[in-house]
């Protein structure tokens, strides 16, 4: 239940010496085999504490040996129990896969194969899991694609391969990392003619490009909602690879915004928020993380529907501008990432949450940049130090409110997207209770609030001070409405 971090080390053998252990420090193994089927599910946690660092240098240090022997054993055990379970009969519905491999094809029978969830991290020597969850009979459950030892066959279990022949191309509407992204009609035998998005390869593409490029579509198959985006199929048997998917008509949703800034009734916005937050909540129900939840990954159809879209692996960060490497190497979209994610990598559903909240401000602010030109350090250490985003201007209070909520520093006192969902369908429902809007004094006092040195004379004038709070744009503002000394500005209220 502590912030920890986990490693994986993959092995052939039978054996394994955890070397570089620190001392009087608690240390939990779990084991799972692979064979070509896929993952086994996770051994029960053994858990070993190392001696303290007096009594490792004074003892003649024989202890470390039992510790590497003990978990040694530990795992020939495990490996032995789970091999045989994974090459018999733990699939019960018949079908001779392996337990993950009849989840895929049985999910009724996840419960009783034991499918634990796979990882997302295709970073196979060290990487963080994700909050394992105890999974009912019935309920779908994401299956990560580098479970498959072939990528090729994770994409076909869970993408059509579509004739190139039925697809048509008319005009390229953006770039993606590996290559354009054009719109066009699809016209399967049989069915009628769809508009579409073509997501291409581009030629000269490594081998790696190509499996992380269908490594989406592999992701995307597995899902079916509403608010997530429809793959259609892919095209691999023919170059160049496509990924085909439904089209939406109104692009993505932050340029969108921005295009339509004040159009928009409460209501619509609301709205919007509702429906990414339903997609959310399908995506975590499935055990998956999306990581770079942001407006500039939800599309809009020409019906406003608003639908998640980017999924990936490391990829989704690679190709997001927004991603900066953190000092521990990963790749982040700071403004939108969950604290614990930025400084441990802890990604979860709860982290999504905190994303969420940002999409949400994104919402209500057409499309404004969060922290405007704040600087990714200085992003991460307001944020530390308790600063959360102010209410953007005509903000209903109710929707500030669970913005705040999304953005608790605790992950698990934020809300979780089945609440959000319901929350703000009770607001749909119920529109006055949009009508309290955050005003513009309680909007000021937030930041004063945040901000608290104000009166200390850390501040030699309000320019330096709004400077420190990059709000200096507003110095003026605060000049010709008389408020030209720290001192005035430490009388203003909330009144
Ligand atoms: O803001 P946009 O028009 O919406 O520019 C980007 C561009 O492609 C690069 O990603 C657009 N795009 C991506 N997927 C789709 C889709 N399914 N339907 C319509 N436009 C899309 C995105």
């Amino acid at each position: 239940d502590q912030e920890t971090s986990y490693t994986i080390i993959k092995s052939k053998e039978t054996t394994i010496t955890a070397e570089g252990l620190k001392p009087a420090s608690v240390y939990v193994f779990q084991i799972r085999a692979r064979t070509a089927a896929g993952y086994g599910v996770f051994s029960r946690r053994f858990e070993f504490e190392t001696i303290p660092v007096s009594v490792a240098a004074s003892s003649d240090q024989s202890q470390i040996p039992i510790i590497a022997v003990s978990v040694t054993v530990g795992v020939i055990l495990l490996a032995v129990v789970i091999g045989f379970l994974l090459s018999g009969s733990c699939c019960e519905c018949g079908c001779g896969r392996a337990s993950s491999l009849c989840a895929v094809a049985h999910p009724s029978l996840i419960w009783r194969c034991g499918y634990s969830k796979a990882k997302q991290d295709p970073e196979e020597e060290k990487m963080h899991f994700h909050n394992g969850h105890i999974k009912l009979p019935g309920v779908r459950t994401y299956i990560d694609p580098h479970t498959y030892e072939d990528p090729n066959q994770a994409v076909h279990e869970f993408a059509k391969e579509i004739e190139a022949s039925c697809i048509t191309i008319e005009r390229v509407i953006g770039a993606g990392e590996f290559g354009e992204v054009c719109s066009g009609r699809l016209k399967l035998p049989g069915k009628r003619e769809l508009p579409v998005a073509i997501k291409t390869l581009k030629v000269g593409y490594t081998e790696k490009q190509r499996r992380d490029f269908l490594g989406e579509a592999s992701i995307m198959g597995q899902f079916d909602h509403p608010n997530i985006i429809h793959l259609e199929g892919v095209v691999t048997k023919s170059k160049p690879v496509m990924i085909v998917t439904e089209y939406m008509e109104n692009g993505s949703l932050d340029t969108f915004l921005k295009k339509n800034d004040g159009q928009f009734t409460v209501i619509q916005l609301v709205g919007m928020l509702r429906g990414i937050a339903a997609g959310m909540k399908y995506l975590s129900d499935m055990g998956y993380v999306h990581r770079d939840l942001a407006a500039r990954n939800i599309l809009v159809n020409s019906n406003l529907v608003c639908k998640v879209s980017d999924f990936g692996l490391s990829r989704v960060l690679e190709d997001d501008p927004e991603a900066a490497y953190t000092t521990r190497g990963g790749k982040i979209p700071i403004r939108w990432t969950a604290p614990e994610a930025i400084a441990f990598r802890k990604f979860t559903s709860a982290s999504d949450v905190w994303s969420y909240g940002i999409v949400m401000w994104e919402v209500v602010s057409y499309g404004e940049r969060p922290y405007w030109e704040m600087t990714n350090q200085d992003v991460i250490k307001a944020v530390e130090e308790g600063y959360r985003l102010p209410s953007p201007m005509d903000c209903p209070a109710a929707l500030y409110q669970l913005m705040l909520d999304c953005w608790q520093k605790d992950r698990n006192s934020r809300p979780k997207f089945d609440e959000i969902v319901n929350m703000l369908d009770k607001l749909i429902r119920n529109p006055s209770s949009l009508k309290t809007l955050v005003n513009a004094s309680s909007r000021v006092s937030n930041l004063l609030a945040e901000h608290g040195s104000l009166g200390s004379g850390a501040y030699r004038s309000v320019g330096e001070w709004l400077e420190a709070i990059k709000m200096g744009r507003y110095t003026e503002i605060f000049m010709e409405n008389g408020y030209s000394s720290m001192d005035a500005v430490a009388q203003v209220t909330l009144e």
